[in-house]
């Protein structure tokens, strides 16, 4: 079984409060929310990091980001705004190695991020 705790959550193996699913990706609460909302858009295949992606992933990382944007409209968030974030690697915080898209929203956020 792969060690990628995000893939045990696309597998049914570890518990997830899932808000989405279709071919390519799912969507889950994350369990340790920055924001009144905070979904990851997850890719149903294991992409380490976005240096990974390829010309053959143009579509999906297009279609993670309509799936975040259709969740936020879902949630009320489009004229109020939200943020997508892809952190990558150590400096940017990344923590679990298997691309997610961050939808944050439902309160003012500052930039730059710290
Ligand atoms: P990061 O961009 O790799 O730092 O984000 C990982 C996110 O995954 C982080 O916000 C965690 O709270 C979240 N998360 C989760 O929702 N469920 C888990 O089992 C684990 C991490 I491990």
């Amino acid at each position: 079984m792969s060690h990628c705790i995000f893939c045990k959550i696309r597998d049914g193996h570890v518990p997830a409060r899932l808000v989405h699913r279709d071919d390519h990706c799912l969507a889950i609460e994350d369990i340790n929310p920055q924001a009144p909302t905070h979904l990851l858009v997850i890719p149903l295949e294991h992409i380490p990091t976005v240096n990974d992606l390829t010309e053959n992933h143009r579509e999906l990382v297009g279609h993670l980001h309509l799936t975040a944007a259709k969740l936020a409209r879902q949630r009320g968030l489009a004229d109020s705004g939200y943020r997508l974030v892809f952190n990558t690697q150590r400096d940017a915080g990344q923590t679990v190695f298997h691309i997610h898209l961050h939808l944050l929203g439902g309160r003012p956020m500052e930039w730059p991020p710290g």
